[in-house]
């Protein structure tokens, strides 16, 4: 099979972001050893602390937070870091190409229940002219990703990748530690039947969606003539790794609790790294009032509603909107 490396290669990525890319992951290599610890190296549960989000934050939310920081810091590629983990931008090295905005462990809620989470990272240009301590270099738009991709902590380590030539997913071989390439240019089926929502929130959704996930429930009896299913993991990376492995549609979308909030997931480093992936692997990704990765961003913690998949479906939920 073949490895990381040589397929960065084959996409034309610059060496110097095949080697950021190789020092992330050997980060989150590490990131896997610990998560299949758990109990055993007391790793699970809360600590007394909250993040900026104002979630109180899991051990591992830290240990992994950390473990990023270092590798990424003392690699000299990167010029600052942003991570859902931090306050605010963490500098670097000021001669660093690359700033990298990172979910050190989406789903971290699952950890305790041993279900999927995983890492979720983008990465950009950094640019010359601005303080490493800028928050302003990190407010570019997706579309100015030169680098995506999530590891998912599941049965296997999985890696799904872009570097804007396709999406690719590898498996990590633990038995020489190399993330081999499992499955090239994954490409997501546009028609699907399987959609993904908390409904517990229905109550505060637009009334587009609440129609058009109204009218996936009727089924056959509806105006969409075909029955659809529900799945969540309750973890963006595990249900968006469902929707490049089968398709479908996965959405947090705007909700009407918190104006200053219009959705839950972040647009840096969990919404614009899965819109890149999606994209690629021919899927599309969506506010319901345009394409995520042209959103221009005002803050690095800033929300935004995701409604993501399968095309011809993403198509259809954006009919709503118009009606
Ligand atoms: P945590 O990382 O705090 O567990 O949140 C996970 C997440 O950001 C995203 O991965 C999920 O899709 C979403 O939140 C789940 O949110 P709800 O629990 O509100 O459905």
């Amino acid at each position: 099979m073949k490895r990381l490396n040589s397929q960065l290669q084959e996409d034309g990525a610059p060496m110097e972001l095949i080697l950021l890319i190789r020092t992330l992951l050997a980060g989150c290599k590490e990131i896997s050893f610990r998560v299949g610890q758990g109990a055993l190296a007391g790793v699970l549960g809360s600590t007394l602390s909250e993040n900026v989000q104002g979630e109180t934050q899991k051990k591992l939310d830290v240990i992994s937070n950390q473990i990023l920081k270092d590798i990424l810091s003392e690699s000299g590629y990167v010029k600052a870091i942003s991570s859902e983990e931090e306050d605010d931008v963490v500098a670097c090295n000021p001669d660093g190409k690359y700033l990298v905005s990172f979910d050190p462990l989406d789903g971290s809620s699952n950890t305790d229940i041993n279900s999927l989470i995983g890492t979720i990272f983008s990465i950009t240009h950094a640019p010359q002219w601005m303080d490493a301590d800028d928050p302003s270099a990190f407010l570019q738009p997706g579309t100015q990703s030169v680098a995506a991709g999530y590891v998912l902590y599941g049965p296997s380590a999985m890696l799904a990748l872009t570097t804007g030539k396709g999406t690719h997913l590898y498996t990590l071989d633990k038995t020489h530690g190399g993330f081999l390439l499992t499955t090239p240019n994954i490409m997501i089926s546009e028609q699907t039947s399987e959609y993904s929502i908390n409904a517990s929130n229905q109550r505060h959704w637009e009334a587009p969606i609440q129609e058009y996930v109204s009218d996936l429930i009727a089924g056959t009896d509806g105006p969409r003539e075909k029955d659809f299913n529900m799945r969540s993991v309750a973890a963006m990376v595990g249900d968006i790794h469902r929707v490049l492995s089968r398709g479908g549609i996965f959405m947090y979308p705007y909700d009407k609790r918190d104006p200053n909030k219009p959705g839950k997931l972040r647009l840096l480093y969990e919404a614009n790294p899965m819109a890149f992936l999606v994209e690629q692997a021919g899927g599309l990704a969506d506010t319901g009032a345009g394409r995520i990765m042209e959103v221009m961003p005002t803050e690095i913690h800033q929300r935004v509603p995701v409604l993501i998949g399968s095309k011809k479906e993403v198509e259809t939920c954006l009919s709503y909107y118009k009606k």
